[in-house]
Parts: structure tokens; sequence; C-alpha cells
């Protein structure tokens, strides 16, 4: 549970003048309550890792905000390498199960999580979203989390990787905004390249604003509509599940 919604980030500041208690000013109960939050979700990611490790899959976090494509990219991407690959589902929203019925018609074992009033997945739901799952079956457990390009940043699912989805539509600063999600993801896929020609999207300044932030980060540009850069995201996910193989 969310703490502010500054969601257990102990940075956290304000821009204001005014003077108001802050946080551990009053009794220190605040800090140490996001701190042991953020230590037992640690704890639980950790032994959501180690069980992933065993079974020799890759997990992988789906982030971003709202509406950017994670579920379209992921039905896209099942639907092309069924074949290939052995995929699991877990699907995070605050409510309804629709985006785990729209995996299930690709034929992909899928199962929602529903966060209610929380605005992100944990280490807790999704160690426990994954026993829905024969997981020695399994060759990638992709984790699509609740729309949101804050609090998830603060969360590790024990996931191998974020991977934070940005459409065009968004606006090429959110790097810049965001700053967290980006720092925290090792790939950022810009979605919705069908839709440039209708916006004043700056796809040069997005890239560099999102390698000022994360200069480690690797970008690749797709549209699941028109098909263009969906494989390079696909040799992506076969190099790091052939380095999880190793
Ligand atoms: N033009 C265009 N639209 C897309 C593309 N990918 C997804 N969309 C559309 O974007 C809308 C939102 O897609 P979703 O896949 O539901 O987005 P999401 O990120 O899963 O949304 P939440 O789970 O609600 O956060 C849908 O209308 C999709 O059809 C794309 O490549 N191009
Ligand atoms: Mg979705």
């Amino acid at each position: 549970m969310c703490i502010d919604c500054g969601c257990a980030s102990p940075d956290h500041h304000h821009d204001h003048d005014h003077e108001h208690p802050h946080q551990d000013q009053v009794t220190g109960k605040k800090i140490s309550v996001e701190e042991d939050l953020l230590a037992k979700n640690n704890r639980l990611a950790m032994n959501n890792r180690i069980r992933f490790q065993r079974h020799g899959l890759l997990a992988l976090n789906l982030v971003s905000s709202p509406g950017s494509g994670k579920t379209t990219i992921l039905e896209t991407t099942l639907k092309d390498l069924r074949g290939e690959l052995r995929f699991a589902v877990l699907e995070g929203d605050q409510q309804t199960s629709n985006d785990a019925d729209r995996i299930a018609a690709t034929g992909v074992p899928a199962h929602q999580i529903n966060t209610g009033a929380g605005c992100h997945l944990d280490a807790h739901m999704v160690g426990h979203g994954a026993e829905h799952f024969a997981l020695e079956k399994v060759d990638v457990l992709m984790i699509e989390n609740v729309g949101n390009l804050v609090c998830p940043a603060s969360f590790d699912l024990g996931e191998d990787a974020k991977v934070t989805v940005l459409s065009v539509t968004e606006g090429e600063d959110k790097p810049l905004k965001y700053p967290q999600m980006f720092r925290a993801s090792k790939l950022m896929l810009i979605n919705k390249l069908d839709l440039l020609p209708y916006l004043r999207f700056d796809l040069e300044k997005c890239r560099e604003y999102a390698r000022r932030i994360n200069p480690e980060m690797e970008i690749i540009e797709l549209s699941c509509y028109s098909g263009e850069g969906l494989d390079k995201w696909y040799d992506w996910l076969r190099v790091q599940l052939s380095k999880k193989k190793v």
C-alpha cells in the first residue's frame, strides 16, 4: 500500500515553502514504515528471483503509463513467438480481468491480479500469482504492471529486467519528467511508431533524453500495428533468454 503516494520512495521532497511536519520530524514512524515496506518487498522479491532462477526462466516487468500498449505488445509477441517460446503472463490492473482475458485468448496461460486501490504490483502479489503456472514449463514470464509511470519503479518483483513502454502520443519529454522509471529499466520500447506522421513527437530528442537519464538503457522503436521494429524486440528477448540458459 502506498504511504503518501510517494509510494515508499525515500527521496520524496516538496517544492513549496510553507512549514509542515515532514515524516520523521514528528515521530519517526513514517520513514520507518516505508523502509520496512520496501525491505519486506525486497526480501520477497529475492525469493521470487531464486525461484525463477531455479526454473531458468526469464522474468520481465512491463511498465508504462496507462494505454501505451503493454497488453497489445504482449498479444502480438505471444502470437508471433508461441511456436518458439513458452510464455506465461501475470496481468496487474486495479480492476477487471480484461487484460488477462485478452492474453488467454492467444492460448497462453494468464492470471489477473487486481490491486484494488493499489497503484503497483509488489513481490508478494507476484509470488502468489506465479503459483498459478507450471513454471518448469515456462521460458518467459511476462509481468504486466499496473499502468503507472511512477510507483512501480520502486518495487522489485524479482524480475530480470524492467521494460518501459513509452508510446509516441505521450510526448518525448517523459524520460526527463519521470526519471526513476527510466533509470530502473534495461530496455525502453517506443511504441505506436505508425502514429508519428500525425504527431509532433521528436524521436531523436526522446532517445537523447532517455540516454541522459540512463546511458545503459537499450531502446527499440516499434509499432504493433505496422509490425515495424518487432523483430528487434524479439531478438532482444532471445538474447536475454539465452543469458539465462548458460
Ligand atoms: N496506433 C497504434 N495503437 C496501438 C499500438 N499498440 C497499442 N495500440 C492501442 O493503444 C490502446 C491501448 O493499448 P493497450 O495494449 O490496452 O495498453 P496498455 O498499456 O496495456 O493499457 P493499460 O493496461 O490500461 O495500462 C489500444 O487501443 C491499442 O489498440 C500501436 O502500435 N499503434
Ligand atoms: Mg494492459
